[in-house]
């Protein structure tokens, strides 16, 4: 335990050294242990813009005779978390200055943010906390939107109370962008006399710094050599339910092209398997854009990223050819319904249902991965239309679809109307992570609200969208990638029972790490929990394995098994055939799988009714057999193409 004397005594010492941490808090799952995972996905962009910033910042304000450290941390990735745990250990520290930015904090990840602020305050740290939560209730309940498209959004002009509470334990409060004041934040911390409350406003981008990830951020933290990076900021359309207008403005801002061009040339020089998300909300609308391309093209460097742009995008000129022979692809589209009376009310007009076919059969054409966004949770669905609307999404050509549920954000004019209205839900931000069913539906009760997300995965996620999907696209690595990524979305939702976009490698819960209040956990219960989830890892292992051998083969993404697929169809026909199907040239899996299944549903009848059912446990020793043969098999495929699966 930390005196307060002692780190009264500690922060009076002459500063000799400055210490800056910047921390990606995560959230809490439901029984307040925190999402944490051995590999993450992505390296986070806002974590490597603010470095980047600190970076520039400290060296401008932090006197010549004082050293500085900047230290990096994703509060959701174990290696990290362990690091942090260290240097948490090592202050107070005599003639040290800390400080601690809590970065892109969102709404579920607040309460988390909180807790962190209030455990390094205790080490002496000056902590401030910026993102999307912060400037997103700031700008609707404090400052108001004015916006003549958008007229009568209701205001209270209060300070949100969850920030005032920050505030006043000493927390500062960052609204908006750091580019321009971050560096001012820093000054007054150094001189002692901070503001409880700044303002970055909305910047200039065009010379701003690119993101930059220190060498032991990425060590061994991701599994992706994606980099994350934004081209631009804000949105000119006015969906009601969004919170990046209210945040980065209607006007959409830039980087300068030629220095978008020239990082992504430098950082695919330093590693050729890097790939890039330009996490622009809507690159199409970046005025940008065809000069970024253009630069990508005439650059040759072989550039592979993905984009989001609107439905509308198919109809700016030559903006889907350039994307394509810039190196794009995957397209990600915010679909949000295919019922038009559900976008008329969320205010997304530019959407329009009847064109997605074509915008996605051209993209098709064009190499690039159809990648749609749908909620539930408009006034209009039910649970029969949301089934509805996914075999409408897999017919109409979407290569993958991810699943939300609406959530009333703050910084929303959805969530501003409703506080008005007196009809906000009464629940902390920590479960507004947009695939938690949170407050009431005209149509569906929470649970079939809940059920009907559920669904959504299981429906579109199945063997015959999947393989359909893969079927789209002439390139095998194109293929392959779709294929992983179909993969990682089943495991993220059904087996780690979170969001893919949230979700890691392996979960990782420690006993000693939970949420202050949380229900009381005894150890030998956690230990319980413990061994079942493993048990679970292993059993939902099998079950992805085999449905992803089923779905590669059937998906064409091995070149032998194609023209084999129809000579192996249907059921096993004797001892030949089951030769022919094993050890063959061609393999296929819908015949073992449809046996498995099959067997399955008969349960603990086959072992109390022996008598009846021996004839099942007879056929088990050949498909046994087929099945070690077959993973042996694919297995050798897998090392094969192990250079297409590591890109
Ligand atoms: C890319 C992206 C992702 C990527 C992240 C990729 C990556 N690793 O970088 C992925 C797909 C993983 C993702 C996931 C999610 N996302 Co997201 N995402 C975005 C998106 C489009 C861009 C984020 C970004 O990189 N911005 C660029 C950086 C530089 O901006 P920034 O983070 O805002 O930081 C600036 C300021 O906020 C400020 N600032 C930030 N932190 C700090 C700290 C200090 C100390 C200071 C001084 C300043 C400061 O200065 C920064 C520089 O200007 C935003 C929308 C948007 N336009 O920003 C949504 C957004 C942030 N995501 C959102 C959501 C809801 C999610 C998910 C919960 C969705 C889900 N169910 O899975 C998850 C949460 C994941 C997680 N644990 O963080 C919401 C947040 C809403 C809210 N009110 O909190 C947003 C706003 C989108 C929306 N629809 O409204 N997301
Ligand atoms: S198109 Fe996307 S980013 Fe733009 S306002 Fe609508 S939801 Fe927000």
């Amino acid at each position: 335990m930390i005196s307060t004397k002692q780190v009264l005594s500690d922060r009076e010492a002459p500063v000799r050294k400055v210490v800056v941490v910047l921390i990606k808090p995560t959230h809490y799952d439901d029984d307040g242990f925190p999402y944490r995972f051995a590999r993450g996905v992505l390296p986070s962009s806002s974590m490597g813009t603010m470095y980047a910033l600190t970076r520039q910042a400290l060296c401008q304000v932090v006197p010549t005779n004082t050293a500085f450290e900047i230290h990096l941390f994703e509060d959701g990735i174990g290696k990290q978390a362990k690091r942090l745990a260290r240097l948490y250990r090592r202050f107070p520290e005599a003639g040290t200055q800390l400080i601690v930015g809590l970065v892109s904090v969102q709404t579920p990840q607040f309460p988390r943010a909180c807790d962190l602020a209030a455990r390094w305050q205790a080490r002496g740290a000056t902590c401030v906390i910026g993102g999307f939560h912060v400037s997103g209730s700031i700008a609707t309940m404090l400052d108001g939107i004015a916006d003549p498209h958008r007229p009568d959004i209701p205001c209270p002009h209060q300070m949100p109370a969850d920030l005032q509470a920050l505030i006043s334990r000493g927390v500062i409060v960052f609204h908006g962008e750091a580019e321009d004041q971050w560096s001012n934040v820093l000054k007054d911390i150094l001189r002692g006399s901070p503001q409880p409350l700044y303002r970055g406003g909305l910047p200039d981008l065009r010379h701003s710094p690119l993101p930059e990830f220190p060498p032991v951020y990425c060590d061994r933290s991701f599994s992706t050599k994606m980099q994350a990076v934004d081209t631009g900021r804000g949105c000119l359309f006015g969906c009601s339910f969004c919170t990046i207008i209210n945040v980065q403005g209607r006007n959409p801002r830039f980087r300068d092209p030629a220095a978008v061009v020239a990082y992504v040339v430098e950082q695919i020089r330093r590693d050729p398997q890097v790939s890039f998300f330009f996490t622009d909300d809507n690159f199409a609308r970046n005025p940008a854009w065809e000069r970024i391309l253009d630069g990508l093209i005439a650059a040759r460097c072989g550039a592979r990223f993905m984009v989001q742009a609107d439905l509308a995008c198919g109809k700016i000129p030559r903006f889907l050819d350039k994307l394509a022979a810039a190196g794009c692809i995957e397209m990600f589209n915010g679909v949000e319904s295919m019922n038009p009376a559900n976008l008329a009310a969320a205010g997304k007009r530019q959407n329009c249902v009847a064109d997605y076919a074509a915008l996605w059969r051209r993209c098709h054409a064009l190499g690039i991965v159809v990648h749609a966004s749908y909620i539930i949770g408009f006034p209009y669905d039910t649970p029969a239309s949301v089934a509805r609307d996914v075999e409408q999404l897999a017919a109409a050509g979407a290569d993958k679809v991810s699943f939300y549920i609406l959530t009333l954000a703050p910084g929303s004019e959805d969530h501003a109307r409703a506080l008005a209205a007196g009809q906000v839900p009464v629940c902390d931000g920590n479960r507004l992570d947009s695939f938690h069913a949170v407050g009431v539906h005209p149509r569906m009760t929470p649970a079939e609200w809940q059920s009907a997300y559920l669904s959504a995965w299981r429906q579109f996620y199945c063997v015959k969208h999947m393989v359909a999907a893969l079927k789209r696209h002439s390139s095998r690595r194109l293929r392959l990638t779709l294929l992983f990524h179909h993969l990682w979305n089943r495991w993220s939702v059904f087996t780690e029972r979170t969001h893919p976009m949230i979700a890691g490698f392996y979960r990782i819960r420690s006993y000693r790490d939970r949420r202050p209040g949380a229900t009381p956990l005894p150890f030998w219960r956690f230990v319980l929990q413990e061994v079942w989830r493993h048990l679970r890892y292993v059993g939902r292992g099998f079950a992805e394995f085999y449905r992803f051998q089923q779905v590669a083969l059937e998906g064409d993404c091995f070149k032998t098994s194609a023209e084999r697929q129809a000579e192996l169809a249907g059921q096993l026909r004797g001892i030949r055939d089951w030769f022919h199907r094993t050890f063959g040239r061609g393999m296929t899996r819908r015949w073992l799988n449809n046996f498995w299944l099959a067997y399955g549903r008969n349960r603990w009848r086959l072992l109390f009714d022996p008598r009846t059912y021996y004839r099942w446990h007879l056929k088990i020793p050949p498909y046994a057999i087929a099945e070690l043969v077959y993973t042996i098999r694919f297995g050798l495929m897998l090392v094969r193409l192990r250079k297409v699966i590591r890109t």
